[in-house]
């Protein structure tokens, strides 16, 4: 035992071995970080096992940097100082985590006075008595080093510096062993999430794979990207895009104008619904199930402005690049995602904004996953969001009622409306639902108790794709009762929108014939007609709508809603047109080049075909080629006039469209709850919140949600008559 402490003593006390010490400590300090402050959603072993081994590869190469110097002394003072470099790091985001779930990224480091703005009451609330831990080494170091002086050289000293130096060679081999683990390392994460770093998804999601140096690093090339275009962008190019706009901006329609002004605004993003599934049976074992009962009847509801030709324009940033059409009227980038690279930095004046100032709206977005995801704790500050409620204002996730991306949607709607009913009227709210998100099996711990049926597809992801759909259906057939019985429903409108395809383009010859086609005669023009997402407008006691068949894409829908809300949009940037208005060109740019749709035209996955008969163009006439080209022209121009505003930050030039920017330093997503509460005590008489019209009482018990299996236990031949039929007409 005491021949194992010399030896521990004397490796300890060469310089590799000092090193390799200050790489354990820091394992287990970070080891201890992802434990008790972070929460890294670690879903399997695998990303378990990422985790464990992500500090040894960075922490060893900047570590081992100190290797390089020959003299002793300066030898210890740097790599000790390396060392206190990656501790702070991780104290500190330790420390920041507790207030913003989500890591410091560079950005927020240079915002710094912002950052300590949100940091509220004092960071020093921030810190708990377990914190000790990350500075014990330090402690017990000074311990000794004073006990040492003290007691002057009686005994023989434990700790010696080591004089020989490493040689080049041998410091050399260190670097590239560790650069050979990060490489296998990042190899790893890939595996486990492909496009990790350009895609960016989550902090978590790099930190868990990579580890906090390497999640700072890819954070400071992020910012320095995006700083670098915007620091070449000028007001001129501004005046630039202006003119487009102008030359683009579809005059509203009267018929419409104005229909629901003044009206609660409730936003439902359907994860991953396709437009196919309306009015879809699905038949299993001779038997035909409705798919989606509800949102079919609003669909051919009077009360709906509904589109049947309204498609998806998202790419990389999928859900985030959807929230980036929806409220900007501005595309994603053509790689990776808007939000995550732009959304925390960029002036915007999205929906939240522009209602928030023009007609007094109170905003929330309300979401069952971490906050951090697709960096929306950041971007919807710079959106004007009043409020976020994410996951931490939720019940606990638990393996059955929640997934991966986060609260199933039936706990989501039911915990929102605790939150819901304090806001002020007139509000504009979004609800982003998860269920129906791939693989399509976020019920396993419901499935059962929901029992719609698989589909019976060689393809598993196919096959549960009706049941979660099936779920999401039902969750807002629930929250819309609920709406009624508590009365917003009537002076509210409900806009439904799906954010993106479900079913990717390489799985879909495995749906053909689930959709009555043959998998050995599917075209890329099925594809392209596949991007198709369901948008409603569902306006209580309105009785002027309709199935309106006009093309258009997610860049249309905010043009569309603030003409109905009675908002001018003649001088804002936005590049979409109003789809009820006549003067609309019916042109969808789908975000890859060269593809578009119009009610002539389809160009996808290189090839052409008439939209109206799917029938392939091989050999253009002149009359094609030339409609084609001016289309293709149209549709570029659209993309790169939203890419020179979106890298360029060009928005913050918009000095004279009657709005001010956002100042995101006096909106905090914490303690919203006691805010909203202050709020209404604030108001007193005049507090406009469901709850004080309610006389003070909560209206969260109205909310009911039963399962499919319950439904039908209890109206078994009402049901299965009606989903025989096809189509729900009311
Ligand atoms: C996660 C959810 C999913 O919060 O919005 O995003 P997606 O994977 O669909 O882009
Ligand atoms: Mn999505």
């Amino acid at each position: 035992m005491k021949k194992l402490k010399e030896y521990a003593l004397h490796a300890f006390n060469t310089r590799l071995g000092f090193i390799i010490t200050l790489l354990l400590i820091y394992w287990l300090k970070t080891m201890w970080a992802y434990h008790a402050d972070f929460s890294l959603d670690l879903g399997n072993p695998y990303q378990v096992f990422l985790s464990i081994i992500n500090p040894i590869p960075v922490g060893l190469l900047l570590l081992g940097l100190g290797l390089y110097i020959k003299k002793t002394r300066p030898f210890y003072i740097v790599t000790w100082l390396i060392y206190t470099l990656i501790n702070l790091l991780l104290i500190s985001n330790a420390i920041y985590y507790r207030e913003f779930s989500d890591f410091i990224t560079v950005s927020a480091m240079l915002a710094s006075t912002k950052v300590s703005a949100g940091l509220g009451d004092s960071a020093l609330n921030l810190l708990r008595a377990w914190d000790i831990l990350f500075i014990l080494d330090y402690l017990i170091l000074f311990i000794y080093l004073i006990s040492k002086k003290i007691k002057k050289s009686r005994k023989p000293r434990l700790i010696k510096m080591d004089k020989r130096p490493f040689n080049k060679r041998a410091s050399f081999a260190i670097t590239a062993l560790s650069a050979l683990l990060f490489s296998i390392n990042l190899f790893l994460a890939e595996v486990d999430r492909p496009e990790l770093l350009t895609r960016g998804f989550s902090n978590t999601y790099v930190v868990r794979a990579l580890g906090l140096p390497a999640f700072t690093v890819y954070s400071g090339n992020q910012t320095y990207q995006a700083q670098k275009e915007r620091n070449q962008a000028t007001a001129d190019e501004l005046t630039d895009v202006k003119s487009y706009v102008t030359d683009h901006y579809a005059a509203p329609n009267t018929n419409y104008y104005g229909i629901a002004k003044g009206k609660n605004v409730i936003v439902i993003h359907l994860e991953s619904f396709q437009q196919f599934l309306i009015d879809y049976q699905l038949e299993v074992d001779g038997k035909k199930y409705e798919v989606t009962p509800f949102i079919n009847s609003l669909y051919h509801s009077n009360s709906t402005l509904a589109f049947s030709n309204f498609f998806h324009q998202v790419k990389a940033g999928k859900t985030s690049d959807a929230e980036t059409l929806m409220e900007n009227s501005l595309f994603g980038l053509n790689s990776g995602s808007f939000m995550v690279n732009y959304g925390g930095e960029n002036t915007q004046f999205a929906t939240p904004t522009i209602l928030g100032q023009t007609a007094g709206y109170t905003s929330a977005v309300f979401h069952g996953n971490v906050g951090s995801f697709w960096n929306r704790n950041n971007t919807y500050k710079q959106w004007g969001y009043n409020y976020f409620f994410d996951s931490s204002y939720f019940s606990e996730q638990t393996s059955s009622n929640s997934f991966q991306y986060g609260l199933n949607d039936k706990h989501m709607f039911a915990d929102s409306i605790k939150y819901l009913e304090h806001m002020q009227q007139p509000f504009y709210t979004k609800f982003i639902t998860v269920s129906n998100h791939y693989p399509y099996t976020s019920l396993k711990g419901e499935a059962d108790e929901e029992g719609f049926p698989l589909a019976k597809t060689d393809d598993e992801t196919i096959n549960g794709y009706f049941a979660t759909a099936n779920y999401l259906d039902a969750s807002l057939k629930s929250f819309f009762d609920y709406l009624k019985a508590s009365g917003l429903y009537d002076n509210s409108i409900i806009v439904l929108y799906g954010d993106h395809y479900g079913i990717s383009n390489s799985r879909n010859t495995s749906l053909a014939k689930l959709l009555g086609k043959d998998s050995e005669t599917w075209t890329e023009y099925d594809n392209a007609m596949l991007q198709r997402v369901p948008y409603m407008i569902h306006i209580p006691g309105y009785t002027g709508g309709g199935i309106h068949d006009t093309f258009g894409g997610e860049v249309d829908a905010l043009p569309t809603l603030l003409h109905i809300l009675g908002v001018d949009t003649s001088k804002y940037v936005q590049l979409g047109q109003d789809l009820l208005s006549p003067e609309n060109t019916q042109t969808v740019a789908f975000r890859t080049s060269g593809t578009y749709v119009t009610p002539e035209y389809t160009s996808y996955g290189g090839h052409l075909y008439y939209t109206q008969t799917g029938q392939e163009i091989t050999n253009p006439d002149e009359t094609t080629t030339a409609a084609t080209k001016e289309i293709r022209t149209a549709v570029a121009k659209q993309l790169s006039v939203s890419d020179q505003i979106q890298t360029g930050d060009l928005l913050r030039f918009d000095t004279d469209n009657g709005l001010h920017v956002v100042d995101t330093s006096t909106i905090s997503y914490s303690n919203s709850l006691k805010t909203l509460k202050a709020i209404e005590k604030e108001k007193g008489q005049n507090s406009t919140s469901l709850y004080s019209l309610n006389g003070n009482k909560t209206t969260s018990d109205l909310f009911e949600a039963p399962s499919y299996a319950k439904l039908h236990e209890t109206t078994e031949n009402s049901t299965t008559s009606s989903s025989s039929e096809s189509g729900n007409n009311n």
